[in-house]
């Protein structure tokens, strides 16, 4: 059952695939997840490492600034609480940038990167993650836009201040909370006098 939808928002059936340019092609055999900045212990991962972790299941309505949110969506992967367990952030590691194999980049604060519904997912719906929905592992952050859900991840750092991301740099909130509806950050105000 889908959950109440927020504001500004309509149900379609399906996301839509929004990315900032072509995907690499990659070989599983290649694949590795840094996690590392602001931790105690920082983690080299390969695909089978990822998979030897505790596995989870997230069902979860799909937000996207553009105002379209899929109900319902069904993830399969490790929770982010199972990743930061093993790597152990340090307390002033108060952002996430979470970053795609292709460059996209996206910083999710420490108390949404840590809720018990934020998964590294690699299964949608009982099957592989599609090609263009992140294959083979994406971050998926329910309770924020969807930007902030990057797709083909391959490196989680761990900050201990804020610093914008791919979408940030172009006017986009800095946390994206959709309840709040925290889409774009204000204007600057008008300099004094104009
Ligand atoms: N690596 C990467 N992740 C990304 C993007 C991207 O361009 N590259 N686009 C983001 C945006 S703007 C949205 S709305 C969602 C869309 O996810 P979908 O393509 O699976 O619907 O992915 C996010 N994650
Ligand atoms: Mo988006």
């Amino acid at each position: 059952m889908p959950g109440k939808l927020p504001p500004g928002q309509k149900w379609i059936q399906w996301p839509l695939v929004y990315d900032i340019g072509p995907v690499p092609h990659l070989r599983l055999e290649e694949f590795r997840l840094r996690v590392d900045g602001a931790v105690d212990r920082p983690l080299v991962l390969t695909w089978e490492e990822l998979l030897s972790l505790p596995q989870a299941e997230v069902k979860a309505d799909f937000h996207c600034v553009t105002h379209w949110s899929v109900p319902d969506l069904r993830w399969e992967g490790v929770l982010a609480t199972t990743i930061a367990d093993l790597c152990r952030p340090s307390p002033d590691a108060t952002w996430i940038m979470a970053w795609g194999r292709e460059g996209y980049s996206a910083p999710i604060p420490r108390e949404y990167f840590l809720r018990e519904d934020t998964i590294l997912a690699h299964r949608l719906n009982g099957k592989p993650l599609p090609p263009e929905h992140g294959w083979p592992l994406r971050l998926v952050v329910p309770t924020l836009y969807a930007w902030k859900s990057a797709k083909y991840l391959v490196h989680l750092e761990f900050l201990t201040e804020k610093r914008l991301g791919y979408w940030e740099e172009r006017g986009y909130h800095e946390v994206g909370d959709p309840w709040r509806q925290e889409r774009f950050r204000q204007p600057a105000p008008p300099p004094a006098g104009s």
